[in-house]
């Protein structure tokens, strides 16, 4: 029939473009729904300038084909937006996937009705299915702040994660940019070395590591490529699904020129391993303390206006309780004569004038451009815009009114043959997301054969979910994470959002442990039920 596969999946970046593919091999028919022109997802959308993977390319790519992975050259240490998006459309002809998505195809609605899925696009089209997949990513959903007058403004504006295609000329203008966290900190330094002027909205300063980009070497690609098979053992055992492991060394133990030496490499070497190199660094607070430490002095020792420096060191959170950016150049873009920083925690943005911002204490600063890198409603936000109602006409809005629960991060109560990837609970932006979705999609891949062949129906049941709800807690509690009040982690970035630390913090590793054991006991923490019963019900 028309438009009733059995599968229909939601986004074509990463995660949706892979589910295609797997689940094709299961001999399930499928179908993608995609509210972009063309594949791609998080790098279709994020076209800002100096966007940019802050994990290393010879990892931040699928892992389930030899041939792909020998075949593709990176071409530098961290792939840029436009690299990324080449290589996903790559992906999406070589296994020829465009021909079951629908691009174009916004998704207002999609209801249970006892036996089936029926998702209503704005185009008006009209897709049923048995099995509904969610990949619509964690980060995709705009935050655009509501500051009055916005509307009035007579220069441009725009969000980072909404970037028009074409580009924004900002050659020789005065620019304002709100927001200091991973995207800010990638734009600023790019826009500063054409802006006119340019002013940073700054509400809470953040750590930064030198990201340390450069050309990948043709001896050091064919390296990677010979050696993919340790790669991927590698980050399958890792906590945060990067072929890196965490350092054992003590670094409280060590003499304090051995430490400091300890954190000099690490800070030349750059990246996120530097968060690797320092044991415990999220579990013990003298650890992160030394370690924030470290790199509050580095700030002061980049920027050379001692006020602006502080001004910039963080002092309300430790370090890498909120997602640590990588840059190029972000602090020292702070020594340029067209470069101002403006504390909005000290005094806040009042209102949007047709010139440019006005603050709280009358201060204005005219702008011609003005950048949102204010985030996303991350993890639940791209969920609830997709007008989910479950059985007996349930929204998932209602159901997560308190707070997004999820089982495992892939299925919720109430929700019958939903399965979301890198949802709400599950590790996902806390891990290298191509490891985190292909783990997903496997593991969705692998119950949804066992639902055919059985004739099944699967929904997580209410007890399994509150339990992993609490363990969810439980292992953000372990960590120093929430201690972060402003942190998009808790969802305290969006006004009214409730505070529920959203990732599962316990890691990667122990995490595909447990959904391994969820399948190898037959998925007790589903209801698993025969089809036919639901239909005389
Ligand atoms: O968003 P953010 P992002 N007035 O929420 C500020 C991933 N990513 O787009 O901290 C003034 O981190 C807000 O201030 P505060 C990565 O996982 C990955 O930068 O809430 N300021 C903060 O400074 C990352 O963590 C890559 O007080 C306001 C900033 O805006 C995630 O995306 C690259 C404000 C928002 O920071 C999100 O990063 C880039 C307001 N009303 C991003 N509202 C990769 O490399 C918000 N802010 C893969």
């Amino acid at each position: 029939m028309a438009n009733d596969p059995d599968v229909v999946v939601i986004g074509a970046g990463f995660a949706g473009l892979y589910t295609i593919h797997r689940l094709r091999e299961r001999g399930l028919s499928v179908h993608g729904l995609e509210a972009a022109e063309g594949v791609g997802g998080t790098w279709y959308w994020n076209r800002y300038p100096g966007a940019r993977c802050d994990s290393e390319s010879y990892y931040y790519c699928y892992a389930f084909s030899s041939e792909l992975e020998q075949e593709w050259d990176w071409s530098e240490r961290y792939p840029g937006q436009a690299e990324i998006l080449s290589y996903l459309e790559h992906v999406a002809d070589r296994f020829d996937l465009r021909r079951d998505i629908s691009f174009s195809t916004t998704v207002v609605s999609a209801a249970h009705d006892g036996d089936r899925w029926v998702i209503d696009t704005e185009d008006g089209g009209r897709w049923t299915c048995r099995w509904l997949v969610t990949a619509v990513g964690c980060l995709s959903s705009a935050n655009v702040p509501d500051i009055p007058g916005l509307e009035s403004f007579a220069g441009e504006w725009h969000h980072t994660g909404q970037w028009p295609h074409e580009g924004v000329d900002v050659a020789g203008r005065r620019v304002g940019v709100v927001g200091t966290g991973s995207t800010g900190i990638q734009a600023i330094p790019v826009l500063a070395e054409s802006a006119g002027h340019l002013t940073v909205f700054q509400r809470t300063a953040n750590f930064s590591i030198p990201a340390r980009n450069a050309a990948l070497a043709p001896e050091e690609a064919a390296g990677y490529k010979a050696d993919y098979a340790a790669i991927r053992e590698l980050q399958q055992a890792s906590t945060n699904g990067h072929p890196f492991v965490v350092s054992d060394v003590d670094t409280l133990a060590l003499p304090d020129d051995e430490r400091r030496a300890l954190l000099e490499r690490a800070w030349e070497r750059g990246g996120l391993r530097f968060r690797a190199a320092v044991r415990d660094v999220l579990t013990d607070p003298a650890v992160n303390e030394e370690t924030s430490d470290f790199l509050r002095v580095k700030i002061h020792e980049t920027v050379d206006d001692a006020v602006t420096a502080e001004a910039l060191t963080p002092r309300d959170h430790p370090f890498a309780t909120k997602r640590p950016p990588i840059d190029t150049g972000y602090f020292e873009t702070y020594n340029r004569a067209n470069v101002s920083l403006v504390d909005v925690r000290a005094d806040p943005i009042a209102a949007i004038t047709p010139d440019g911002v006005r603050l709280t204490s009358g201060a204005e600063h005219p702008l011609d451009v003005l950048v949102f890198a204010t985030g996303f409603d991350a993890l639940s936000g791209p969920l609830l815009r997709l007008g989910i109602r479950g059985t007996g006409g349930q929204s998932l809005a209602d159901a997560w009114a308190e707070g997004a629960t999820t089982y495992l991060g892939l299925g919720v109560a109430g929700f019958p043959d939903l399965f979301t990837i890198t949802g709400p609970g599950s590790p996902s932006v806390l891990t290298n997301m191509p490891t985190s979705i292909e783990q997903h999609v496997d593991w969705i891949a692998d119950l949804l054969g066992h639902l055919r062949d059985h004739d099944l129906e699967a929904e997580p049941t209410p007890e399994a979910q509150a339990r992993w709800a609490e363990h969810v807690r439980e292992a953000a509690d372990a960590t120093l994470l929430p201690q972060a009040a402003s942190s998009w982690y808790l969802g305290a970035n969006v006004p009214g959002k409730p505070r529920v630390f959203l990732p599962y913090a316990g890691g990667f590793a122990r995490y595909r442990e447990m959904c391994d054991a969820e399948a190898a006991a037959g998925y007790p923490g589903f209801a698993l039920r025969a089809r036919h019963e639901r239909a005389s019900a």
